[in-house]
């Protein structure tokens, strides 16, 4: 049978976005990627996406699925993949922590919007504390269930991604007393279905976009970027004179 035809709506930073790209690039699914401007949804778009979020699936050009979520879970088990386990009790387990990923997405929503530093403060503790309980959850080393990469890998490699900006920016180290979440990111920051869900410059990127929030992080992006560009124009050959 011929394999359908997927194709994801998508936006360059969004991390549920990067959910779905990883369960297609674990899978050696073919796949097209159209990224999208969610400033300016094109009606087209608007037109198929009931949520009017991405990601979207669109197969073979008539049925479209929304929620990373159903999407993962629906490549998945198209695929005959491996990604959720085949007992009820272990998948829906995996499934509780995926629920619990995008709690962190949102804490890590609310650090990006904090207005001031006080309310920063506020969302990096709440932050926190979601990872002291996902740590105290984590008893094996390597991926979220040992060995085997999981839809609950594909669920936190983005947020971890997040953070790395974050801490650029902040001086915070968010994994420094979680050890283990700690080894456990650095495995999927290797991971090359975790590397191709968003493009080389994706540090860049999530840095515009910081700087164009108006919060107190964005505040910091504007601050480390004018500090970058007046270092590089000091350092610039251009103006060191030739003795
Ligand atoms: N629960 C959704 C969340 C998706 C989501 O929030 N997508 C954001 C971008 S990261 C979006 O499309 N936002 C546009 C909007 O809300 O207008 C999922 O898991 O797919």
């Amino acid at each position: 049978m011929a394999h359908p035809q997927y194709t994801l709506i998508s936006h360059l930073l969004c991390p549920y976005v990067q959910r779905a790209i990883i369960t297609l690039e674990e899978q050696n699914i073919a796949y097209k990627r159209i990224d999208i401007d969610l400033a300016i949804k094109p009606d087209w778009f608007k037109k198929i996406s009931p949520l009017g979020k991405v990601p979207v699936l669109v197969i073979d050009d008539d049925t479209v699925l929304f929620e990373s979520a159903v999407i993962s879970e629906y490549l998945n088990e198209a695929n005959n993949g491996t990604l959720l386990n085949n007992d009820p009790l272990k998948k829906a387990h995996q499934k509780a922590w995926v629920e619990f990923a995008s709690h962190t997405l949102n804490n890590i929503g609310q650090l990006y919007n904090a207005p001031d530093e006080k309310s920063f403060h506020m969302a990096e503790n709440s932050l926190n504390d979601k990872w002291k309980t996902l740590e105290s959850h984590l008893k094996i080393e390597g991926y979220f269930n040992g060995q085997n990469f999981s839809l609950v890998d594909a669920a936190f490699a983005p947020a971890f991604r997040y953070l790395e900006v974050v801490e650029t920016l902040t001086q915070l180290h968010f994994f420094k007393n979680v050890k283990a979440i700690s080894h456990w990111a650095k495995l999927l920051q290797v991971r090359p279905s975790v590397k191709k869900a968003v493009s080389e410059h994706y540090p860049q990127q999530l840095m515009v976009f910081l700087t164009q929030r108006n919060s107190y992080l964005g505040l910091l992006a504007r601050q480390y970027i004018h500090h970058q560009q007046n270092n590089n124009t000091t350092n610039s050959p251009s103006n060191h004179v030739q003795a």
